[in-house]
């Protein structure tokens, strides 16, 4: 797909405490591999394009870092994020209750959209035997806080297609944030309109 040919580009966000799989699940995503990372400085960025619901999505994706000497860096990546995705590791019980004790504060502070869609991810799940955190849990912590909710494994690949999908499309169905930010770039708007002085090189943003 050309870069300049999607209906809507929606900018999300993935949090949780350092270790969780933010950066391995958005890996499985986007590259469908699974890599022993190193911990994620600062912040990074990657972009997918899909279809999804019948409309061609730019999906930018934030993936922020966990550790705390990070965080008053993250909180500007909250700005216009239609979709946002708390992780946790139900093999860590601590990363469990930062959720409420942490996070859900953040979302609370920077948060800049209010009908936001909220994804719960429990990761992690291939080691059922280490497993801490009950998938009850986690439902009920979802319903309490209005998330949606899944359990995956960035390792094996299990729910990791779902999790995005899940939430882009409950992202489709909320009218205030398809507003003109999100709207995409019309198919061949820059041969529409490319004026006489623009030369074949030039780029644009
Ligand atoms: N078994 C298993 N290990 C995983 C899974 N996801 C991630 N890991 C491992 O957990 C460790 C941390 O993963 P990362 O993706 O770097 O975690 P993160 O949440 O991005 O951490 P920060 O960048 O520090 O915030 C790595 O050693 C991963 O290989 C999973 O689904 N299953
Ligand atoms: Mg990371």
């Amino acid at each position: 797909m050309e870069s300049a040919e999607f209906d809507y580009l929606f900018k999300m966000l993935m949090i949780g405490d350092s270790g969780v799989g933010k950066s391995s699940l958005l890996l499985s995503f986007t590259s469908e591999t699974f890599e022993d990372l190193s911990p994620t400085i600062g912040v990074d960025f990657k972009v997918k394009f899909v279809d999804i619901g019948g409309k061609k999505l730019k999906l930018a994706i934030w993936d922020t870092a966990g550790q705390e000497r990070f965080r008053t860096l993250t909180s500007s990546y909250y700005r216009g994020a239609q979709g946002i995705i708390l992780v946790y590791d139900v093999t860590r019980r601590e990363t469990f209750t930062n959720l409420s004790e942490v996070w859900a504060k953040e979302i609370d502070l920077y948060s800049t959209n209010q009908d936001c869609i909220k994804m719960l991810v429990g990761n992690k799940v291939d080691k059922e035997s280490d497993r801490v955190v009950t998938k009850k849990e986690g439902i009920n912590f979802a319903r309490e806080y209005g998330c949606l909710f899944i359990e995956c494994s960035a390792k094996t690949r299990v729910n990791v297609q779902q999790c995005f999908e899940e939430l882009v499309l409950k992202i489709l169905d909320t009218p205030s944030l398809l507003s003109e930010g999100s709207r995409g770039v019309k198919k061949n708007i820059f041969k529409e309109n490319k004026p006489q002085s623009i030369t074949a090189n030039s780029s644009c943003c």
